[in-house]
């Protein structure tokens, strides 16, 4: 739906390489609608939650270690299908994967540093989960987009 909500974070590569402001815009300019942002430090407990499908990869501890290494930049994004549309946008999970234009395969090279986390599409209810783990509903705003009749039909 038009209402559909997705988690999005630039993770502590993006934060530090200064790409926040140009993945925002790259949200901002394809049409959907910021409904929370913060800037936070994820702790061991909260990572182990949110990565808890990967428990027992073998790259899971060094996942847990750099998601937790620098501040994130967490976000809800509302629109039309988001969680696809955005995971369209960020391209891969590995980088040298992702098609020039989407934001790995513009700014990442190394699977262990893809810049961004996007909630899976195909993982029914991942985006709801994500977002409750990120976020309390206080902290999610309901705001009306003034290009929202241009935006949908
Ligand atoms: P995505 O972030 O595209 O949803 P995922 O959920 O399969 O990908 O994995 C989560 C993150 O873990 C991914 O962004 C990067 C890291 N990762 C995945 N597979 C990996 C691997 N084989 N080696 C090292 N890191 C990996
Ligand atoms: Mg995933």
């Amino acid at each position: 739906s038009e209402h559909e909500r997705t988690f999005v974070m630039v993770k502590p590569d993006g934060v530090q390489r200064g790409l926040i402001g140009d993945i925002v815009s790259r949200f901002e300019d394809r049409g959907l609608k910021m409904v929370g942002g913060k800037f936070m430090q994820i702790d061991q407990e909260l990572a182990e939650e949110h990565y808890g499908e990967h428990a027992d990869k073998p790259f899971f501890d060094g996942l847990v270690d750099f998601i937790t290494s620098g501040p994130v930049f967490a976000m809800v994004w509302e629109g039309q299908d988001a969680t696809r549309q955005v995971r369209n946008m960020m391209g891969e999970t590995d980088p040298a994967e992702s098609a020039p234009g989407t934001i790995r395969g513009d700014y990442g090279l190394d699977l262990g540093r893809n810049v961004i986390h996007g909630s899976d599409h195909e993982d029914e209810g991942a985006n709801e989960r994500e977002i409750e783990l990120f976020f309390d509903e206080d902290e999610l705003v309901d705001w009306d987009q003034i290009d929202s009749s241009w935006l949908y039909e």
